[in-house]
């Protein structure tokens, strides 16, 4: 069997993540492919040996670049902020390594766009991208996709979408690099909203088209960790807010915000059509709503589907129904389907392009925001 060979660029919170999915895949999905962690790359010298050795690593390095060189390593997963995505993701592709990038694909529509120049060449001979939108594998939402595919809920007419955390509720917490514009290109909007974007593009399989939204930052300075005493600004929006038209006629209405008092990690998604409704929340993240308006009225309602029976996506090979799957799950299907489509030479999604699609979205959000929230279509060039 062919190995593929894997660095990892980065090794805090998405770092970790990664790196005990890379470790699980292969023991549970039988797969076409035998990846390999070859290599964990860091800033710092001392701080990548000790992470790789505690993540199973079998060498580390403070040059990135210099993992491009190497035969053994076949893919790069990039797990830094998202200032390095293109940088980094341009020059693997260029490479010949596959790239695995966390998600938002780039801090801006010109990064982006780069990228995708980028993965378009590198196609041509077998080169295959990945944006992490680690929700697309939840089980009960690719059960969604599947039921809004088979028109069990009919025409989609509302999509109701919130990311809901609260760990910036408390004023005095510290700027960190989430709260920097220059190193996190936005703030609730491309880290959470934009999870929400992929997602209704994925359960719908339609794009958002134009967008009216609101930006606000609550707090404007926060202390700076390193210097006691001391304040620095933050530069990117605390919440974002955005109503939304998809290509099939749906409305939307997208909430993402760092201030849900209580709320830790309150991915919600709700589909209406004309023939049901779905629900989601991440926080119950093994159950999928389903009501059928098809049903008599006075039996029909919502009804609680628990995703963990074999037959639902990814649950073949995991354990007999009921017991339960959680947020480390979702990047161990994600690498399942990365490699997969890695050896059968198919097409994974989402891709690069599919990143830029949501890049364009969060960049019209961003326009509108900044011009009284007036409807603004979502490029589909240059922008
Ligand atoms: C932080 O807000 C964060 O880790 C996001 O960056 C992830 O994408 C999200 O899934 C959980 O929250």
């Amino acid at each position: 069997m062919n190995t593929l060979g894997v660095a990892l660029v980065g090794h805090a919170f998405m770092g970790a993540v990664h790196s005990q999915a890379w470790r699980t895949v292969g023991r549970v999905f039988d797969l076409p492919m035998r990846p390999e962690r070859a290599v964990l790359c860091g800033r710092r010298k001392d701080a990548a040996r000790e992470a790789a050795a505690r993540f199973g690593w079998t060498e580390s390095t403070d040059d990135w670049k210099s993992v491009l060189v190497r035969d053994d390593v076949h893919l790069v997963d990039i797990c830094t902020p998202g200032d390095s995505h293109a940088e980094i993701a341009i020059s693997a592709l260029d490479a010949g390594k596959h790239v695995l990038c966390e998600k938002p694909l780039a801090n801006s529509v010109a990064e982006a766009a780069a990228m995708e120049e980028a993965a378009s060449r590198a196609r041509r001979n077998g080169i295959l991208t990945m944006v992490g939108f680690n929700y697309r594998r939840v089980p009960a939402l690719a059960l969604a996709r599947s039921l809004i595919a088979a028109g069990r809920i009919g025409t989609a007419r509302h999509v109701r979408a919130s990311y809901l955390q609260d760990w910036l509720v408390d004023p005095h917490a510290p700027i960190n690099w989430r709260l920097r514009a220059e190193r996190a290109g936005s703030g609730a909007l491309g880290d959470l909203g934009a999870h929400l974007v992929d997602l209704a593009h994925y359960l719908l399989d339609e794009d958002v088209v134009s967008v009216s939204g609101a930006l606000e930052t609550f707090v404007a300075e926060r202390p700076l960790p390193d210097e006691p005493g001391r304040a620095g600004p933050v530069t990117v929006d605390d919440a974002a807010l955005f109503t939304a038209r998809f290509r099939g006629g749906a409305l939307g209405t997208f909430e993402a915000t760092r201030y849900a008092s209580g709320r830790k990690n309150g991915l919600r998604i709700e589909i209406n059509g004309s023939a049901g409704s779905l629900a989601f929340d991440f926080e119950s993240m093994n159950e999928l709503s389903f009501h059928d308006a098809g049903e008599p009225a006075e039996t029909a309602g919502f009804r609680r589907i628990l995703a963990t029976e074999p037959g639902h996506p990814y649950l073949e090979a995991w354990y007999p129904p009921g017991h339960v799957l959680g947020y480390e799950h979702t990047f161990v299907h994600e690498l399942r389907d990365f490699v997969t489509a890695i050896a059968e030479r198919g097409a994974p999604a989402p891709d690069f392009a599919a990143g830029l699609r949501v890049q364009r979205v969060l960049d019209a959000v961003q326009r509108s925001a900044a011009h009284h929230s007036r409807w603004m279509p979502v490029s589909e060039g240059e922008s």
